[in-house]
């Protein structure tokens, strides 16, 4: 039974997929007691990156094509619009941490490779190896399907994306992915680049994108979507026009849809979430605790709902 909702949920924080429901919880208690946004939004990444059941961020994240976990992070402040980011990492523990911290920065605040880890070095921040013995196995059944050149890209890609409001209205977005599987190494998606895979802007909003890197990007999404609230749109007719204009512009292009999600808040904490895909899960979190919702699209029509899902959905989903 699917319970449709009309108005898009209100709330302090939101984060995409299901496997942001406990890392949302815990830095929506930190929020509640503290109003400590950064600290927030750091503590739910933090805790999908250290979760190596999640294969898709930190922690046994989906490797490269040759066999490595290289990670992405980037954090945003809304108010300073500080902005930092950590792209193609290995055996950095918390990508997330990093990210936060250069964001407090004004200059090279975005890092990549070598000097991301020499700075997270420098910061003392932990380092551990990010490949698990079963993101290990899974990289060598790959290898044993597909011939180097027809290496697929696995479906279960995804990025944690979380973005919070405090009490007196401040607005940040943290997110955090080990990107496409066997991706080639050094491959960058949206996820740590500013407007494509996020952006929070206190005085306009917040938004975030999940799914094909190179796809979103095209479109610097996020940007986009903070743009319309800040022309006086609604969140969620934000973010659904904002994909839809986009993935029609990729269409006439000829390219397929490989799936692209977006949520967003806007400055008084009403939250939007829409998608190219059937169903996208996505995390609610306030003053009345956390809530998952889904995102729908009608794949014929384009027209999007929202709904609660009830214990048979969540039994029967293979959504991360
Ligand atoms: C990337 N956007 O690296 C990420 C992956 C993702 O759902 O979010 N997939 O392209």
């Amino acid at each position: 039974m699917i319970t449709k909702i009309m108005n898009s949920p209100v709330g302090q924080m939101i984060s995409t997929w299901r496997m942001s429901e406990e890392g949302l919880r815990l830095g929506n208690q930190i929020l509640q007691e503290n109003d400590n946004l950064g600290e927030a939004i750091v503590r739910a990444v933090k805790c999908v990156e250290d979760d190596p059941a999640y294969v898709s961020v930190g922690y046994g994240g989906l490797p490269n094509r040759e066999g490595q976990v290289e990670l992405d992070a980037a954090y945003m402040d809304g108010d300073t619009l500080g902005t930092g980011a950590v792209i193609s990492v290995k055996n950095l523990k918390n990508p997330i941490e990093a990210a936060y911290r250069l964001s407090k920065k004004n200059r090279s605040c975005i890092l990549a490779g070598d000097g991301a880890m020499k700075y997270a070095s420098y910061e003392g921040l932990a380092y551990q190896n990010m490949l698990t013995e079963s993101s290990r196995k899974r990289y060598e059944e790959e290898l044993k399907v597909s011939k180097q050149e027809e290496i697929r890209a696995y479906e279960g890609h995804d990025t944690v994306c979380v973005i919070g409001r405090s009490r007196e209205g401040s607005m940040a977005c943290g997110v955090s992915t080990s990107g496409l599987y066997m991706k080639e190494p050094g491959r960058v998606g949206d996820s740590p680049l500013i407007g494509s895979g996020f952006y929070a802007d206190s005085e306009a909003g917040a938004a975030a994108a999940t799914g094909m890197g190179e796809d979103i990007m095209k479109g610097c999404l996020s940007f986009s979507i903070v743009e319309k609230m800040r022309n006086g749109m609604n969140v969620q007719e934000a973010c659904e026009k904002a994909l839809r204009e986009h993935w029609r512009r990729l269409e006439r292009r000829g390219y397929p849809n490989n799936g692209m999600s977006v949520i967003a808040m806007d400055t008084q904490g009403n939250t939007g979430a829409a998608t190219t895909l059937e169903e996208f899960p996505f995390v609610v979190a306030g003053e009345n605790g956390c809530r998952l919702y889904v995102a729908s699209m009608d794949q014929e029509t384009g027209e999007h709902f929202l709904f609660v899902p009830d214990k048979e959905w969540i039994k029967n989903s293979k959504s991360d």
